[in-house]
């Protein structure tokens, strides 16, 4: 097209795309531009938040003109490109990482704080992207700041959610959820592509017929649709929302049936409109199988769309695409791609295959029964009917296949099958995924052994170990240092002589030597003493309470949920309160200041999870205020945890605690900010702590409980051996039920899980070896010295959790693509 230009003109469109300069008046200049034009209003009538949004605008820009070179030079390129599938991306607040990423930060803060304003309120004013429940959507997160900055082509898709994850208060000691409207304002990271829709169909019937050739073809006639319109996020997420289709409104209407049009169109918005806020668990709702199918549906046509541009055969689909489902939420996309290919571009069903399963890999993030994804077969056929024949041919192919290599094993045949023989029958969708996949991985060394040995333990024997990989999960230095933790940023790479850590994050193994020099222990002391002050004027505000940051804070942030076992944590408080309470003045006296500070959401229906946080507060609630007890012990649950406060908790903790049962979290990531941060850490033989522990030495961190492989032994014996519960557990249990925190009533149940629930997730098997590791904490955090050597020690050696790692094995191991570092130049 441009080719067609006078030369004039080419040049004329080459020196105004010129990018704005850097200064700060320019700076200041598109600043106010965007006040008094895009927000039409005026400096006597700007309050933080329009500052905010001025600020934002003005960064956008500067964004999308660097993103433009980037998507004009990579379309000539047209490389191989990865496609990275989440219903979830956390992405919590983008304007200081923006910044900082830029390198403006400074000259934005100088700028604004000129035009009357102070950059750290304006950032406060930005309300998270909360598209996400917990690990799983950070992780999404993690790896787009990656992709980017390790210059690899990729997209990531998800939903645009009108609802992120639920608000959390705490009213009398309970979790009250209230809405999560983050689009009150516009959102100024997104920018709305009117021109990418596409339309999504479900229901209806299949009709079958034979080609000219004798063929039978399938053609699915749906009964209704939607249409998908994409919004494309400054860090390469095209996000999905539903809107209705006109055409079939239309229909509608002039039968005369304008209600029911407007009913359609309600429900048509109705897909995208909220997040589900489990966490690792399954809901099994209709809403929710509509969410997935028209995600993977809207997201495959424009991955094919972009494919067809190239003109090239379908054979080369898998060298031009990847696709990477992360968990088994787009597992509709392998059965998706299937049907394009063979009802549309009428492949046959065998070289349709081969294509899909050398395009998609998966990754498993649980082996918890609870969190499986299956789909009743009657309600999937109501909505998606063609689709169900394809689920239902992949497994009579693949069965097929299974009962060549291991004939006569019935038992095999139906724990393999992707079909459950239960009432009604169920899809179970990691099978699919496994099948239609070329690759399957864990996310933690010991999860991605574990699931060989468990939910995919046949799977091993059928295809071989080759197709199970490990890609141990990672976190993005930058938001996870740099951002939440400028001092400490600051300190390293005044240290180092450079920031090139940043993105090299194996460099941090410099500040090994730095342990050794006490004056530079100092500063890193200093700097966790005003991360802490910071915390500590946080809890203040939300929670009214007074808590010392010369006391050790200890921090258990994440998801409420029983495996994680915050129960154990609170009950060990419990513990060390009745400890204190018994002690004589001069014993007190050598006792270790500790502020336990605890947050995270419950999904709404999880009852025991919401039990537990009550639980955390009545306690608080008797303990902050007991005159036996004053500085020595404080409790805290900080409401409504997400990523902009784990910004300023994460590099606030002395310990944090990561201490689910072995073998039930299959990574965890918070370990890894935590001791990114100086951060030591309490926790079990589970997930990523394992590797944490090889990294940083055991000298380094506290390990306690028992271990993944003795598990079901423990178990065993609780539920048929009668094993009695750990003294020092039932001392604690007995004050609970004695009332000593309200009305022990209410507790009831969340202590039966321990008694009559057999104590499932081994809570009692491990007290002990908690309590112990809880008093070598204090113990070792009395030499102030010493800690603050291990503190740099475990700094300097987290290395291997930067994301960047992470995702390059993804690149090379899986996607086998590569990175196309665009030039900063050139405009059109
Ligand atoms: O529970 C895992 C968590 O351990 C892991 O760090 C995270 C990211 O890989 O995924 C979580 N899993 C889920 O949220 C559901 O599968």
């Amino acid at each position: 097209e441009k080719a067609k230009w006078p030369k004039e003109t080419i040049e004329l469109w080459e020196r105004l795309s010129k990018k704005e300069a850097n200064d700060v008046e320019t700076i200041e200049k598109s600043i106010v531009h965007h006040v008094t034009t895009t927000l039409a209003r005026a400096a006597y009538n700007m309050d933080n938040f329009s500052a905010y949004q001025a600020v934002a605008l003005s960064t956008r820009d500067r964004l999308i003109s660097r993103w433009n070179e980037t998507q004009g030079q990579l379309s000539k390129v047209d490389p191989k490109r990865v496609y990275y599938l989440s219903l979830e991306f956390l992405l919590g607040r983008s304007m200081d990482n923006a910044l900082l990423n830029m390198g403006l930060k400074d000259k934005y803060g100088e700028g604004i704080k000129r035009l009357g304003f102070n950059m750290e309120d304006v950032i406060e004013s930005e309300v998270d992207a909360a598209l996400g429940n917990g690990g799983l959507g950070r992780l999404a997160a993690c790896y787009m700041d990656s992709l980017a900055t390790l210059d690899y082509p990729a997209w990531g898709y998800g939903l645009r959610y009108n609802y992120g994850i639920f608000q959390q208060r705490i009213v009398d000691g309970y979790q009250t959820e209230y809405p999560d409207y983050w689009l009150n304002f516009d959102n100024p990271w997104e920018l709305p592509r009117l021109d990418i829709s596409i339309q999504i169909a479900f229901g209806g019937h299949v009709q079958t017929t034979q080609d000219e050739y004798g063929v039978t073809r399938h053609t699915w006639i749906p009964g209704s649709s939607v249409q998908a319109i994409a919004t494309e996020n400054c860090n390469n997420i095209r996000l999905w929302r539903s809107k209705p289709t006109k055409a079939f409104d239309l229909t509608s209407f002039n039968e005369g049936n304008y209600e029911k049009s407007v009913e359609d169109a309600t429900n048509a918005e109705k897909i995208t409109s909220v997040l589900y806020p489990n966490d690792n668990t399954m809901a099994g709702k209709e809403l929710r199988l509509k969410q997935q199918y028209f995600w993977t549906a809207a997201s495959l046509h424009d991955i094919v769309r972009r494919f067809k541009k190239s003109m090239r055969e379908w054979s080369d689909f898998p060298d031009q695409v990847a696709i990477q489902l992360n968990d088994t939420h787009p597992t509709l996309a392998i059965v998706e791609l299937q049907r394009l290919l063979v009802d549309e571009e009428l492949l046959s069903w065998d070289d349709a295959w081969e294509i899909v399963t050398k395009t998609f890999a998966f990754t498993n993030h649980t082996v918890l029964p609870e969190a499986m994804e299956k789909w009743s077969v009657p309600m999937f056929e109501y909505l998606l009917p063609r689709h169900l024949q394809i689920i239902f041919d992949i497994n009579l192919f693949f069965l097929q296949k299974v009962e060549k290599k291991f004939p006569n094993d019935r038992g095999l045949l139906n724990r393999m099958s992707i079909i459950e023989e239960a009432q009604p029958q169920q899809i179970r969708m990691a099978h699919l995924a496994v099948v239609g996949s070329h690759k399957v991985n864990g996310v933690a060394a010991l999860h991605s052994n574990l699931i060989k040995t468990t939910i995919f333990k046949d799977f091993v024997d059928y295809y071989g170990e080759d197709k199970f990989v490990n890609k141990t999960n990672g976190i993005t230095p930058r938001r996870w240092l740099h951002q939440a933790n400028p001092q400490l940023s600051a300190l390293i790479t005044e240290a180092l002589g450079n920031d090139k850590w940043l993105k090299n994050l194996s460099l941090l193994k410099g500040l090994n030597a730095k342990a050794e020099d006490a004056a530079f222990r100092k500063k890193w002391m200093t700097i966790k003493r005003a991360n802490k002050v910071r915390l500590a004027q946080l809890i203040k505000d939300r929670c009214d309470i007074d808590v010392s940051p010369d006391a050790l804070f200890d921090i258990q942030v994440k998801r409420i949920h029983e495996y994680k076992r915050q129960f154990m944590n609170i009950l060990a408080v419990i513990h060390r309160y009745r400890t204190i309470k018994s002690m004589t003045a001069a014993q007190k006296a050598s006792v270790q200041p500790r502020v336990v500070i605890f947050g995270g959401k419950a999904a709404p229906g999880y009852y025991i999870a919401k039990l537990v946080i009550k639980l955390i507060n009545s306690v608080a609630a008797v303990v902050n205020q007991d005159p036996a007890v004053g500085d020595l012990l404080k409790v805290v649950f900080v409401p409504d945890y997400n990523v902009s406060v784990a910004e300023i908790i994460v590099p606030a903790s002395d310990i944090s605690q990561h201490i689910s049962t072995a073998g039930t979290e299959a990574s965890g990531t918070s370990n890894m900010k935590f001791v990114l941060n100086g951060g030591l850490i309490i926790g079990t033989l589970d997930g990523a702590n394992i590797e944490i522990l090889e990294e940083i030495g055991e000298d380094n961190i506290f390990i306690f409980g028992c271990m993944a492989h003795e598990v079901e032994d423990l178990r065993h014996a609780q539920r048929y051996r009668g094993v009695p519960m750990d003294p020092a557990l039932q001392g604690v249990i007995s004050a609970i039920e004695r009332g000593t925190f309200e009305d022990p009533k209410i507790f009831q149940p969340l202590i039966s899980t321990l008694t009559v629930g057999k104590d499932f997730y081994l809570i009692s098997a491990d007290f002990a070896s908690y309590i112990t590791a809880n008093q070598q904490v204090d113990a070792a955090y009395k030499n102030q010295e010493e800690w603050s050597k291990k503190s740099i020690r475990c700094t300097a050696n987290m290395g291997k959790f930067s994301s960047d790692r992470s995702v390059k094995e993804y690149a090379d191991e899986i996607w086998n693509i590569k990175p196309y570092p665009v030039e900063d130049e050139g405009h059109l």
